[in-house]
């Protein structure tokens, strides 16, 4: 898609069930928003419409259906979304589609023993996310790419269920991070790891020598510290990382460079100017807890009372007698005490309002927090600025245990009473056991 055009789109369900078709990170109107609401019956096409008010970035669609957007999603109904505009197309970045500008959807998968896809047969995959052992890149295993350039682009989408990818390289070599979920970023930032949690984007550019081969790696997952007394660097982060299944090194994509001269002019100082809500002109803080339930006996009770209590429990309750972690964690999922109900709005937006939204994670584990409509600039973390390369524009954010995040933006454009728009944990089966709520902008 092309910034400012009109797209007329025809989703045409094919199925034998009811789905939905949404824009991840895209700025359309409610009803076209593709959310839990629009529903398309087995046989129908719905026809959205909208303009499209994007910086140049990458985007997603998938299914949202009320319930079932794990299941659907697991099983294919997903794809990437690459909007372009001038600014972008002039600042020499590798722009040639296929060629060195390659778009990577990465999704892990299980496989049953007939070869066909497995999903949710636990109650862990219900409580930790859906996780295979087996990844695939644009729906191929064991992937590589032939490439004739020497500096390549790749748009990276985790379009997993659950699992949390710490991408790197197996020389360990320097990339540069120009791009988050909703925008570049202000200038090229030079990383050597790169986390990406589900429904999240980054783009990354990479050089190569002629010749020579390297690896696209994911590494075990290293959340922040967050609270003091999570521990989370040590013994018990690896436990959790384990429990949780973020533990694994994957090869992700091998690159195989052929036969080029090496010469690349160096990458522009500026890619574009990120918009800059100032925090003193928001109206109003509203605040999300994310909540996993409880379950298991009183032991369990007292490891989720410390966490609860914004982490300084630390982890040694949380390990102690009561049944372990799974015991504990059973019970719905929610926000702010209230799993999702679709007839229930849980927050009305003045049409126009700059407003920040803190989010606050007392659970054990990682959640990717979406919000649908706008695209976001993260303030801070724990009261600390956010790294360089998450300086961009976002829809998605991961919040480690014990972390409080905030973000900023603002709700332009367009206002619509009865139909509300998503926020929502990206972990598809929390998302899909209650941690999402609504909103409505209101003119
Ligand atoms: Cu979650």
């Amino acid at each position: 898609m092309r910034a400012g055009e009109v797209v007329n789109i025809q989703v045409a369900n094919g199925l034998d069930e009811e789905t939905t078709v949404h824009w991840h990170g895209m700025h359309v109107p409610a009803k076209w928003d593709g959310g839990p609401h629009q529903v398309i019956a087995p046989g129908a096409t719905w026809t959205p419409r909208f303009e499209v008010k994007q910086k140049a970035a990458t985007f997603w669609y998938h299914s949202h259906l009320m319930g079932r957007t794990g299941a659907q999603v697991a099983r294919g109904l997903a794809g990437l979304i690459i909007v372009d505009d001038e600014e972008s197309a002039d600042l020499g970045l590798p722009n040639e589609y296929g060629v060195d500008d390659i778009p990577l959807v990465v999704q892990d998968r299980r496989f049953a023993r007939d070869g066909s896809f497995e999903y949710l047969t636990s109650m862990h995959d219900r409580m930790m996310g859906y996780k295979g052992d087996v990844i695939l890149v644009n729906g191929t295993v064991g992937p590589y790419l032939e490439v004739a350039r020497p500096r390549l682009r790749l748009r990276l989408l985790n379009g997993s269920n659950s699992r949390i990818y710490n991408f790197g390289f197996d020389d360990d070599r320097t990339f540069h991070v120009i791009g988050t979920d909703g925008s570049l970023l202000a200038a090229p930032v030079a990383a050597r790891r790169l986390r990406l949690a589900p429904g999240e984007r980054a783009e990354i550019v990479v050089e190569l020598a002629a010749q020579s081969s390297v690896r696209l790696m994911s590494y075990p997952d290293a959340p922040r510290g967050g609270a003091p007394g999570m521990g989370m660097g040590g013994m018990m982060a690896r436990m959790m990382r384990r429990m949780v299944g973020n533990d694994e090194t994957f090869s992700i994509l091998e690159l195989r460079a052929g036969s080029f001269s090496r010469a690349v002019p160096p990458l522009p100082g500026r890619l574009t100017e990120v918009p800059r809500w100032q925090a003193a002109k928001a109206e109003r803080t509203r605040r999300f807890e994310l909540q996993m339930g409880m379950m298991g006996g009183m032991g369990g009770m007292g490891g989720m009372g410390g966490m609860m209590g914004r982490g300084r429990g630390g982890m040694g309750g949380m390990m102690g007698p009561g049944g372990g972690m799974m015991g504990m964690m059973g019970g719905p999922m929610r926000i702010n005490g209230r799993a999702m109900d679709m007839d229930r709005i849980d927050v009305r937006v003045p049409l126009g309002a700059i407003e920040i939204w803190e989010i606050a994670n007392p659970t054990p584990v990682s959640h990717p927090f979406h919000i649908h409509d706008i695209q976001f600039r993260i303030l801070d973390r724990d009261g600390r600025p956010p790294r360089a390369i998450e300086a961009g524009l976002k829809d998605t954010v991961l919040v480690d245990p014990g972390e409080t995040v905030r973000v900023i933006a603002e709700f332009g454009d367009y206002a619509d009473p009865d139909n509300p728009y998503m926020y929502h944990c990206h972990i598809l089966e929390h998302e899909d056991a209650g941690m999402m709520g609504q909103f409505v902008v209101t003119a």
